[in-house]
């Protein structure tokens, strides 16, 4: 007997992401339910080389269903993930509502897969910011080696990170400077198309931004609370993948070499990295790909114990859905959940 998964938002970028990468891995579901808000009832998606039907949020009964993968915007996760869960059914939510919760985990398998122990009590687990997975994916092994003091990032992120209409802003903006028409700016603050946004999400009263701020209060929950990070986050004319420039000081001594040697082997990373042109990777090459990628990786001068780095990774697999199954995986191979319908 398999799970029965529920994936809400399943209309949405991630949520179709979702979909296709529960078909791809084989994951052990009887039955999978595609559900959004009414407005998308009857809409078709794909799971696999199957096609199913959108069920409506409002009318669904989670009580024998066994997860839930959360992907429709905070309103609907501050709503629907405790109500959900107090029906029983584990929510794997990749909203920002109930990251910083402490009684939530905050989970990237690769780096904190012991913490999942804690979604007990709520039945949540909270699904990192892209941003944030990506990069704690590539600090972990640095960090039990050589021990993190401070991480200054800035990151190039992709506009499939804001949504489709987002996308779509980017394209029809693009169209519109080759045809000389006139261009309309919604999704964005600025025009995207040949440009670049130093703003991703709110403003915070620092100054910095809420992404930016995202970024510091995950990577402490996550890899350790007592790394120092501070974030720049840029939005590019880019479809999918996120890519970050990564300066990191070490309290230990580390070479080049050695931080190669270890992200190399390291869960969840591919090192690239040829000192000759193209020898790195970029986001076109990422995109529909698992790994976070690892490039441009060199020792800086500047500080004691200094390194460089170039990552990217897929934004809405790794940074979103992929990690969200991976989560589910971890539930079903430590036995922390087991299907309803066997027990019944
Ligand atoms: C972006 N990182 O690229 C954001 C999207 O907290 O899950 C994901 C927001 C979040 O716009």
């Amino acid at each position: 007997m398999g799970y029965s998964v529920a994936v809400v938002g399943a209309t949405g970028n991630v949520g179709r992401e979702m979909l296709s990468i529960l078909a791809e891995r084989g994951f052990p579901a009887d039955e999978v339910i595609p559900l959004a808000s009414r407005r998308s009832l009857g809409v078709e998606v794909s799971y696999g080389d199957r096609t199913l039907k959108v069920k409506a949020l409002e009318n669904h009964d989670f009580t024998t269903n066994d997860l839930c993968l959360m992907s429709a915007g905070g309103a609907v996760s501050k709503e629907w993930s405790p109500r959900i869960g107090a029906q029983g059914c584990v929510v794997i939510d990749n909203s920002s509502t109930w990251r910083t919760d402490p009684d939530v985990p905050l989970i990237v398998p690769e780096v904190n897969a012991d913490a999942v122990v804690g979604f007990t009590k709520k039945k949540i687990i909270a699904n990192p910011n892209c941003s944030t997975a990506q990069l704690v994916v590539a600090l972990k092994p640095l960090h039990d080696a050589f021990t993190i003091k401070r991480v200054v990032v800035a990151t190039y992120q992709s506009v499939s990170g804001a949504g489709k209409d987002a996308m779509d802003e980017l394209f029809s903006q693009t169209r519109a400077v080759f045809t000389a028409q006139e261009m309309e700016t919604k999704k964005f603050p600025k025009r995207i198309a040949f440009n670049l946004i130093p703003q991703i999400d709110v403003f915070m009263e620092d100054g910095s931004t809420k992404e930016e701020w995202k970024m510091v209060a995950e990577t402490k929950k996550i890899l350790d609370p007592k790394i120092k990070l501070t974030a720049t986050c840029v939005r590019v004319p880019v479809f999918v993948s996120h890519s970050e420039a990564v300066n990191v000081e070490f309290e230990k001594p580390v070479t080049a070499e050695e931080a190669r040697a270890l992200l190399a082997k390291a869960p969840g990373c591919l090192v690239i990295d040829k000192h000759e042109p193209g020898g790195y990777i970029t986001p076109v090459e990422a995109t529909g790909e698992d790994a976070t990628y690892i490039s441009r990786i060199r020792e800086d001068s500047t500080v004691d114990n200094g390194l460089n780095f170039w990552c990217v990774s897929d934004n809405l697999r790794k940074g979103a859905a992929l990690n969200t199954v991976q989560i589910a995986e971890l539930l079903i191979n430590r036995r922390l959940i087991e299907p309803k319908k066997k027990a019944a």
